[in-house]
């Protein structure tokens, strides 16, 4: 089976991890600048300086038959505020980009918020502060107009679970809280009410393009099968990272499932949700509207039942076998024989990728088409005199486009693939050892060199088969 002549093969990128000029060019300051110099780790400048470097990737993508891009837009490159004041450098820097873009037959397909709120909102509280949400409306039409001519495909938020759990329960996000479900679940549900107003804005306008989120999943496996408490274990953790969204992407509402779970899961903080009946109304008008979602799929988890204290450590450094993941009466996620693991400790499990997709068809049948908006792997790659032989990382994408196929062929309707990532960029929680690129990055000289799975991947484009 090969997949259809207008499949997408897509690299992608996020403003903040690839532009660099993080406070140049009029940008304003975003909720991460101040975040990583505390941690004094590393800073996301220049990072793969795509702020001037954006035409030689377009012409590698070009080159390499990448037909297509996801770009995010940085708000604080435009309204460095968050609102009010418009910097005019920036406005006409995504200009020039979606242009090259197009020169180079390569269709962008653009996100509006890739965790980087501008630092003012992010000081009022973010998203946990309605008018947040306000704001981003505005932005959003801002852009929806701005760029009306040159962007077709637009995503409101990427991965609106990454901010809440990597916020609020991992804390590994600015400003690094740990185990607070109710603010987790709350800033999901009014990311959500934002999305859905932007969504509203857009199609009332009548623009002709299309318009969808991008949400985070993983498909959750009971560690035991048979055995009921790790089944419920698994259920609260996809109630947790997959369900509240999905009901709320495609029915516009919570169903009484998803809300036992929830209700449960924020009492444990003794907390209470604001889910006012406004909210509902725009989210259930624009489940009927978005054109497509975009899902990022990285791995699978097996959930344990657990009853002891909390317990998170991140494996932000690569050293494999050093993640931990307890969460009191939530669960806890376990090795599984016979799957393997990266250095961050991420399963490598295609086949869970396919069971997530048929289940979104199953359970929320008006779903309309999905892209694959980030799948890839984290690896240390050996540079040796311009040659980088990531054999991991092909296969790695080879047998998730292998899964995607047979989704495909078991009626989900995929319309394209966005390798994560396109070149190496900064990585949020790991700095850049942890590279993902198509196309390595000398971050002293910013060459760029295509890696073994480039050149994997122009021939797949090409023939369309994997
Ligand atoms: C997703 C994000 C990306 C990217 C990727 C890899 O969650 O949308 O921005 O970073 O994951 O994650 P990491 O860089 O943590 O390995």
């Amino acid at each position: 089976m090969k997949f259809s002549d207008d499949f997408i093969f897509g690299g992608a990128t996020a403003a903040y991890q690839c532009e660099g000029s993080t406070l140049e060019y009029g940008k304003g300051k975003v909720s991460w600048d101040d975040f990583l110099a505390k941690q004094g780790r590393f800073k996301a400048d220049p990072a793969s300086d795509f702020y001037h470097q954006y035409g030689q990737d377009l012409k590698l993508c070009n080159m390499f038959g990448i037909n297509g891009i996801r770009i995010s837009i940085s708000w604080a490159r435009i309204f460095p505020e968050g609102t009010g004041r418009i910097n005019q450098e920036g406005v006409d820097f995504y200009h020039r980009v979606f242009q090259e873009c197009h020169k180079n037959h390569v269709e962008p397909f653009v996100t509006l918020h890739h965790f980087d709120t501008p630092d003012v909102l992010y000081q009022k509280g973010d998203f946990l502060n309605r008018d947040t949400i306000h704001a981003f409306v505005e932005f959003s039409k801002y852009c929806f107009e701005e760029y009306k001519d040159e962007v077709t495909y637009w995503f409101t938020f990427n991965e609106i679970w990454a901010v809440a759990t990597n916020t609020y329960i991992e804390g590994t996000f600015p400003n690094g809280e740990k185990y607070n479900m109710t603010k987790a679940f709350q800033i999901m549900h009014n990311m959500m009410v934002a999305h859905a107003l932007a969504v509203l804005e857009y199609k009332k306008a009548g623009y002709n393009g299309k318009i969808g989120v991008v949400q985070s999943l993983e498909y959750k496996y009971p560690f035991d099968e048979n055995n009921l408490d790790d089944i419920q274990a698994a259920k609260n953790e996809d109630v947790l990272q997959n369900q509240f969204l999905l009901d709320a992407t495609f029915k516009g509402y919570y169903s009484t499932e998803t809300m036992e779970i929830v209700n449960r899961l924020v009492s444990i903080n003794n907390g209470t949700l604001e889910l006012l009946d406004e909210d509902f109304d725009v989210l259930k008008q624009a489940a009927l509207l978005n054109d497509y979602m975009g899902m990022n799929y990285y791995q699978s988890r097996f959930i344990q039942h657990y009853e002891g204290e909390n317990d998170i450590h991140h494996n932000g450094t690569g050293e494999k076998g050093t993640s931990r993941f307890c969460l009191k009466n939530v669960g806890r996620r376990m090795e599984k024989e016979g799957i393997p693991r990266t250095d961050w400790d991420w399963l490598i499990h295609p086949e869970s990728m396919f069971d997530m997709l048929v289940r979104i068809r199953q359970q929320y049948p008006n779903y309309k088409a999905i892209y694959i908006t980030e799948n890839g792997m984290g690896y240390k790659d050996d540079f040796e005199d311009g040659i980088i032989d990531d054999e991991p990382r092909i296969d790695f994408i080879r047998r998730h486009l292998e899964f995607t196929l047979k989704a495909i062929e078991a009626g989900v309707n995929v319309k394209g693939y966005f390798v994560w990532s396109l070149m190496d960029m900064f990585s949020w929680t790991n700095g850049y050892n942890k590279r993902y690129g198509l196309f390595y990055v000398d971050y002293e000289t910013q060459k760029r060199y295509p890696k073994a799975s480039a050149y994997w991947y122009k021939r797949v484009s090409e023939t369309k088969e994997v």
